[in-house]
């Protein structure tokens, strides 16, 4: 069935044969979502689980054709009123190989994401009608989505961060007051499954390997990220000093006038957003841009240590606010006023010159990388999931700086091949392998591995080192999220030191 003409709020949903796939925080907005449009929703997911069955009688009395539970009915496109589906919304979680999106597929019906309903429910009659500024990248998604909210609000607007940060695009755009702007973190799932959209700015932060299983491939992967600059209207924003990603741009089929504009850590050229000195200055959004460059902020007004990858981040969130209009000094405000959060690079504790450093963020080797670069002889631990990436390159470039590596996780075997590889002489010491599974909630705890692997950490760490908890892998084999991960790191370290944490 032909959906073009499903363009707005107001648009005619009503009998609309939709099923939804995933009852998470994106399935349950998008069901919720279209019962209110009026289309007949049928919902399925493969966890049967006391949350999702308390969610699925939420739908259930709001107006939901159907809820169906269970992992036996995740393999065929379910029917809805009787019908075949007309329209199938995925959650990012749901891969497009498996058995019902590829059974939707093989059926020519649509596929959207949350991402895509949003975009095309996004104008409603009587709503202020928002702004979109997109972030996509391997990593720092999170840190500028956030600084870039922080910025909008500084220069007085009603801004939010939603999308892959956490929360779903329809919840913000079904806020009954509205957004000036919406900063969307947007990961390469949603961008599988998002087809439509027109931002007003765009940028990608930067590619290393990430969610290969996913995608089937690194090329996929990058295919999937390039996404985000079709249809772009204002400004393109790309990482200067990643040619891949520049040429994603010149690809891009965008709007007629928008502008290619480049963010770098060194000194910008024209129509770039960049460092001089010590300060954030902006050549792409001010008139005479061949000739001069305007001061935006001193980098150590946004934080006393500010690492290469961070300053990257801040002059991405600086140009997609300089593309949307913001005054300089509103983004020198809003990047003051941004709290990077914990998890990523968080100091925990120091004691007898050792440092303890909670990476939990660091969910892949390009992030690991950031962090195991900024320090010393370092006491590693790593491990989890690894999502099917390829650990050669990461211990080669710091074998030098390991002291030995604490494993962590249950899906370790080609991080250990590339330690005997690259760090033969580097000892490596293995946490018992264990599922965490409490039988009772169903859920991940490895508080018990983390404790194992500090115990170990400390007994080999001595003054100077560092300890760091960077696993370079997705946590979930052992733990409930990257949060939970290193909020167990944070109490083992807490555990081994009595009291006096910091
Ligand atoms: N499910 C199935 N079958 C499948 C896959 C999933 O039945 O084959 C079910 C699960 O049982 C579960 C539901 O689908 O009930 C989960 O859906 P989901 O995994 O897509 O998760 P959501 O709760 O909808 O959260 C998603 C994002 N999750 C993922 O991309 C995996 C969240 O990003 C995001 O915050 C949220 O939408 C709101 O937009 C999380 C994430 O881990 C933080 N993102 C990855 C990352 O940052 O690396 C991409």
């Amino acid at each position: 069935m032909n959906l073009d003409h499903l363009t707005s709020w107001d648009a005619d949903w009503k009998g609309l044969r939709v099923v939804v796939a995933g009852l998470g925080l994106s399935g349950f907005s998008a069901a919720d979502t279209l019962i209110e449009l009026g289309a007949h929703v049928v919902v399925i997911d493969g966890a049967d689980t006391e949350v999702n069955r308390s969610r699925a009688d939420t739908l259930k009395i709001v107006g939901a054709t159907d809820v169906l539970l269970g992992a036996a009915h995740t393999d065929a496109l379910p029917p809805v009123n009787g019908e075949a589906p007309q329209l199938v919304v995925a959650s990012p979680g749901w891969n497009p190989r498996q058995p019902m999106l590829a059974a939707a597929a093989e059926a020519g019906i649509e596929i959207w994401g949350d991402v895509e309903l949003a975009w095309r429910v996004r104008v409603k009659e009587g709503r202020k009608l928002a702004e979109w500024v997109v972030i996509t990248g391997t990593n720092g998604k999170t840190t500028t989505v956030g600084m870039t909210e922080s910025i909008f609000r500084a220069a007085g607007l009603r801004a939010i961060a939603a999308g892959n940060v956490g929360t779903p695009i329809l919840d913000a755009i079904r806020d009954p007051e509205g957004f000036d702007v919406i900063a969307l973190e947007l990961s390469s799932f949603q961008l599988h499954f998002t087809h439509t959209m027109s931002p007003m700015a765009s940028v990608v932060l930067n590619i290393a390997e990430d969610h290969v299983d996913w995608h089937g491939g690194f090329e996929n992967y990058k295919a999937d990220k390039a996404k985000i600059y079709e249809r772009t209207r204002v400004a393109a924003i790309y990482n200067a000093d990643e040619r891949v990603i520049e040429a994603m741009v010149e690809n891009a089929d965008v709007i007629e006038g928008c502008r290619a504009v480049g963010f770098t850590t060194g000194v910008p050229g024209l129509s770039m957003v960049g460092v001089v000195e010590n300060l954030l200055v902006d050549r792409a959004f001010i008139e005479d841009r061949r000739n001069s460059a305007t001061e935006l902020v001193a980098l150590d007004a946004i934080a006393e240590v500010v690492p290469r990858h961070t300053a990257a981040n801040a002059a991405a969130a600086a140009a997609l606010a300089r593309a949307y209009g913001v005054e300089p000094a509103a983004v020198a405000l809003g990047l003051s006023n941004f709290d990077a959060g914990d998890h990523r690079i968080q100091a925990v504790a120091r004691r007898d010159d050792i440092l303890w450093i909670n990476d939990s963020k660091a969910t892949n080797p390009h992030a690991a990388s950031a962090s195991l670069g900024a320090f010393g002889s370092v006491v590693w631990i790593a491990g989890g999931l690894s999502k099917g990436v390829d650990y050669n390159e990461l211990v080669s470039a710091h074998a030098k700086r390991l002291k030995a590596v604490v494993v962590i996780g249950t899906d370790t075997a080609k991080l250990i091949e590339a330690l005997e590889r690259h760090a033969p002489q580097v000892p490596v010491f293995m946490t018992a392998v264990r599922e965490t599974v409490d039988e009772t909630t169903g859920s991940a705890h490895g508080w018990a591995v983390m404790a194992e692997a500090v115990n170990h950490a400390a007994a080999i760490a001595t003054a100077g080192d560092t300890v760091l908890m960077a696993p370079a892998a997705a946590s979930m084999d052992q733990f409930s999220s990257y949060a939970q991960r290193g909020n167990a790191f944070i109490d083992a370290v807490g555990a081994l030191m009595g009291e006096d944490t910091k």
